[in-house]
């Protein structure tokens, strides 16, 4: 193991980075900085350890430095740094599509790459309405997201997500003809279910309400995540999921699962939507695509939505959107060595090993002071405190910094943590971010 790591920034140079997602002055007083990383752990400029429980940002599957990606990715650079994805091909974007269409949900075996979950978010929605258009509806255009949804923050994505904070410093700048079914979190009924919550199916026939409102004809897609991360883990009732595709069916509109945090393997499947035997028209995904090495995105699509563009003269374009950077070589070469490390290493499936366990460790942390609620799902977690009377988010925020004083890495999404160790977890490990949460939350008034 390499010892070598660069020391810390004195503060003045960490002025220039306009960090994303961060209270910056807070940040920039008190530096948390990582200098290296291998497995489950990072370890802070000083040679400080600190357990990964939240797999960097729900991306780093199969843990820190795999020696498989890093091959890959080297050696790609080597042969060919980059190549253009627009009226030319390199052979492991093909061969990278061919391997993702073998481990998607059914029928979803055509795929458009992108960079990230936003742009895989924008992709999806601006697929959904040319889909419709290309079929002779073109007057669907609408887009139906959810409160409390987080699908990146693109102009797209942030029109249909759910997010108060990321919405309201935009204006009006938002997408037109946006509407939002209502979340599912309900913890006056389902607080401390283990795994899918009971009560709320019914929720999904708001839908029904919305079509009332805005009629079929004008609706491209629906567009949720399985189960809501960023928002502090928000778990579909059960039944919930397959509501929403019968009446996406009865409709004519299309269903887009965002499985950006929950694809490969997060819930114990490959994709969310095998876990839960529901499968969506598209599904955007990014993260654990490469495992967190190199940014990339994935749409897949059903077939039939492909075949719908793949009309008229054949030397014309049929989908006028795309990236730079689609299909990237050192991405491809990225996600294949994380496929491969993935498929050897049984991860995709891991989770649903490990759920029983997890679910026991999470539900350890009930009765703890200010624990309103615990969540979990697969290798997914999450406990609800309490917010302090008039200031929000400063309970969350303390119990953050505790663990990561401690040595363990969680995250805070108001005064909810959440938890989403890599798929390689032992249960030591397990134990051990449970145990620190646990101590953390006994200190914290
Ligand atoms: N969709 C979903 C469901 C996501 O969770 C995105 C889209 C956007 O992906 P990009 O790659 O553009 O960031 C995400 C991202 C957290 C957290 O723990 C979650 C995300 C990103 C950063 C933090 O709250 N999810």
């Amino acid at each position: 193991m390499n010892a070598q790591v660069s020391p810390t920034p004195p503060n003045g140079e960490l002025d220039a980075f306009w960090m994303p997602f961060t209270a910056n002055r807070h940040f920039k007083a008190n530096p948390r900085l990582l200098a290296r990383a291998e497995g489950m752990y990072y370890w802070t400029p000083d040679g400080r350890e600190v357990l990964d429980g939240v797999a960097g940002l729900w991306c780093v599957n199969a843990g820190h430095c795999r020696r498989e990606i890093t091959e890959a990715v080297t050696k790609q650079l080597g042969a060919m740094e980059y190549a253009p994805a627009f009226q030319m091909g390199h052979p492991i974007a093909f061969e990278l599509a061919n391997r993702l269409a073998k481990i998607a949900p059914p029928g979803l075996d055509r795929i458009f790459f992108t960079n990230s979950g936003s742009e895989s978010v924008d992709t999806a929605l601006k697929i959904a309405i040319a889909y419709h258009r290309a079929r002779g509806a073109g007057q669907r255009t609408r887009l139906i997201g959810r409160e409390k949804g987080y699908h990146g923050v693109g102009f797209g994505g942030m029109s249909v997500g759910g997010m108060v904070n990321n919405r309201k410093f935009f204006g009006s700048s938002m997408l037109p003809g946006v509407d939002h079914l209502p979340h599912t979190l309900a913890i006056e009924h389902n607080a401390f279910s283990r795994g899918l919550p009971q009560w709320g199916a019914h929720l999904a026939q708001e839908l029904e309400r919305l079509i009332a409102l805005h009629d079929a004809s004008t609706i491209a897609a629906v567009i949720v995540e399985p189960i809501a991360g960023s928002a502090g883990v928000v778990l579909p009732p059960i039944g919930y999921l397959k509501r929403l595709r019968e009446i996406c069916d009865k409709h004519e509109i299309l269903l887009i699962f965002d499985e950006v945090i929950t694809g490969f393997g997060r819930v114990g499947k490959p994709f969310a939507s095998q876990a839960f035997d529901v499968t969506p028209d598209l599904m955007t995904t990014a993260k654990g695509l490469t495992n967190g090495a190199v940014p990339m995105g994935a749409v897949f699509a059903q077939r039939k939505i492909y075949d719908a563009f793949m009309q008229g003269p054949e030397q014309v374009i049929e989908l006028f959107h795309g990236y730079t950077y689609s299909a990237h070589p050192v991405a491809c070469a990225a996600a294949l060595a994380a496929l491969d490390v993935y498929t050897k290493e049984g991860l995709l499936t891991r989770a649903a090993s490990l759920a029983s366990e997890w679910e026991n460790a999470m539900h350890s942390l009930r009765g703890l002071p200010h624990v309103l609620d615990v969540r979990n799902y697969g290798l997914i977690g999450a406990a609800e405190l309490e917010p302090r009377a008039g200031k929000p988010g400063t309970r969350g925020f303390e119990v953050f910094l505790k663990c990561f004083e401690r040595g363990v890495m969680v995250r805070q999404t108001g005064d909810t943590i959440a938890v989403s160790p890599p798929l390689i977890v032992e249960s030591a490990q397990i134990a051990r971010i449970v145990e620190t949460l646990s101590g953390v939350l006994r200190e914290t008034a």
